[in-house]
C-alpha cells in the first residue's frame, strides 16, 4: 500500500485533498503553549488538559511515523454574510448549516482506515481524529501540503480556499511524505482589518476570548457585556475573516447532501428564529454541529443579536 494509493482511495470516499506529513517535531507546535499562557484559549479547558499530547502526535501514538491529513470542501451556493445588507438576518457560520462534520468526516476517516488495514501486508497502529482529538490539525495539514496557515489562522488550499474541514489519521506506517505548503498570504491583511472584534491580534494569532465563534459557541453562561455589541447578528460562529479572504473569492462549492443548508437555518431572520418552538429547534439540531450550544445557548445568542439590532426578544 503506497501513499498514492491511500490518496486515490481517499478521493473515492469524498475527501477533496489528502496529504501526508511526517510525525516530527514541527516548529509551529511550540507556539501552542505560549498561546495557552497568554490566556487565548479562554474557558476551553480541554485545550489545557490535552496540551502534553498536542505537543507531538507521538505522545498520542508512540509508534507514529506519519499523519495522513484530509480536507473536505463544505462550501455551498449561498451568498457570504458580508454581502447581506439585512441586519436582522441571523448569521450562522457556513460549516454549521448541514450535518455534523464530526459524524460525517469521522465515518469517512474510519472507512479509509479500514481500507488501509485490509490493504496493508503488515499490521500497523493508527488513530483517526476530526476536530476533537488531541492533534494540532492545522500544523500537520500545512506539513502535509494540504494548505498554508493563513493570517486568519485557517488552512488555505491554493485551489480550494479555506472552506474545508480537516481530518487526521496518525499512523505508524513510514509512508512517503509531501512537501509542506508555502505561505501565500503575502502582504495582504484583509482578515485582520475585517475582524469585527479585533480577535486576530497578530498575523496567525487569534485571541479566542474576543472571537465571535468562541463567544457564540464555546462561551458558557452569559456573553460578557463588553463583547455583546461586537457579536452583531451572529448567532452561531463567524465567517468574516474567511469571507474577505481573496483565496475564497471564487471558492468551489460542494454538492454533497451532507453540507447543504438545513431549511431551519437557511437565510432565516432573527425574529423567526426566536419564535421557533423548542420542538422545532430540537428537530433541527438533531445531527447538526449546532447541537453543541443546545437550545439554551442558541436562544442566548439570538437574544443578544436581537438586542444588537434594536429589537427585543419576544420570548424574554
Ligand atoms: C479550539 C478551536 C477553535 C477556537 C480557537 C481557534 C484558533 N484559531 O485557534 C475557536 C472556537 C475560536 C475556533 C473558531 C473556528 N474554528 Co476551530 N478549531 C479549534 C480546534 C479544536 C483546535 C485549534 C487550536 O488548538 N487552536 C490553538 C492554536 C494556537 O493552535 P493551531 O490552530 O493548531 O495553530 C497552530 C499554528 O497556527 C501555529 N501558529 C499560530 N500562530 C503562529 C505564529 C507563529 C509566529 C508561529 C511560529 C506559529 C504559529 O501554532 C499553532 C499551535 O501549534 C481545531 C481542531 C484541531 N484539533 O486542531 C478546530 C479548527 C481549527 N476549527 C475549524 C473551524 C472551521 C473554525 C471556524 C471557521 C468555525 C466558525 N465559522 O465559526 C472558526 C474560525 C476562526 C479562526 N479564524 O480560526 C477548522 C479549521 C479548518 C481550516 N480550514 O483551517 C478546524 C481545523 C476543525 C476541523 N477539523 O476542520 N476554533
Ligand atoms: S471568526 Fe470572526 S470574530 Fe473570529 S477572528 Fe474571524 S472575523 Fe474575527
Ligand atoms: S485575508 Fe489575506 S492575510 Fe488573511 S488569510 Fe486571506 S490572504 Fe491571508
Amino acid at each position: 500500500m503506497t501513499a498514492s494509493e491511500i490518496k486515490a482511495h481517499a478521493r473515492t470516499l469524498g475527501f477533496d485533498v489528502c496529504g501526508i506529513a511526517p510525525a516530527a517535531d514541527h516548529p509551529e507546535l511550540k507556539f501552542y503553549r505560549e498561546w495557552l499562557d497568554r490566556g487565548y484559549a479562554g474557558e476551553m479547558a480541554y485545550l489545557h488538559r490535552t496540551a502534553e499530547r498536542r505537543a507531538d502526535v507521538r505522545n498520542v501514538l508512540p509508534a507514529a511515523r506519519t499523519v495522513i491529513v484530509t480536507a473536505t470542501v463544505y462550501n455551498t451556493d449561498r451568498p457570504y454574510a458580508i454581502e447581506c445588507a439585512d441586519a436582522a438576518r441571523a448569521q450562522i457560520a457556513r460549516y454549521a448549516w448541514g450535518d455534523d462534520y464530526h459524524d460525517v468526516i469521522g465515518a469517512r476517516l474510519e472507512s479509509l482506515l479500514a481500507w488501509m488495514r485490509a490493504s496493508s501486508e503488515a499490521p500497523f497502529d493508527a488513530r483517526a481524529y476530526v476536530d476533537t482529538g488531541p492533534v494540532q490539525e492545522r500544523v500537520y495539514a500545512q506539513h502535509a501540503g494540504v494548505g498554508w496557515i493563513g493570517k486568519n489562522t485557517c488552512i488555505i488550499n491554493p485551489d480550494l480556499g479555506s472552506w474545508v474541514f480537516l481530518g487526521a489519521i496518525i499512523c505508524s506506517l513510514p509512508l512517503e511524505v509531501d512537501a509542506p505548503s508555502l505561505d501565500q498570504c503575502g502582504t495582504c491583511t484583509l482578515c485582520l482589518e475585517a475582524c469585527p472584534t479585533t480577535a486576530i491580534v497578530a498575523p496567525g494569532v487569534l485571541d479566542s476570548t474576543r472571537c465571535i465563534s468562541y463567544l457564540t459557541i464555546e462561551q458558557r453562561g452569559a456573553i460578557p457585556e463588553e463583547h455583546r455589541a461586537g457579536v452583531g447578528s451572529h448567532v452561531y460562529g463567524c465567517d468574516i475573516c474567511q469571507e474577505v479572504c481573496p483565496w475564497n473569492a471564487v471558492a468551489p462549492r460542494s454538492d454533497d447532501p451532507a453540507w447543504q443548508p438545513r431549511p431551519a437555518w437557511d437565510r432565516v431572520d432573527l425574529l423567526t428564529l426566536s419564535q421557533r418552538s423548542d420542538e422545532d429547534l430540537t428537530a433541527a439540531l438533531r445531527g447538526s454541529p449546532m447541537k453543541r450550544t443546545k437550545i439554551q445557548g442558541l436562544r442566548r445568542n439570538v437574544a443578544v443579536a436581537l438586542d444588537n439590532c434594536g429589537m427585543s426578544d419576544p420570548g424574554v
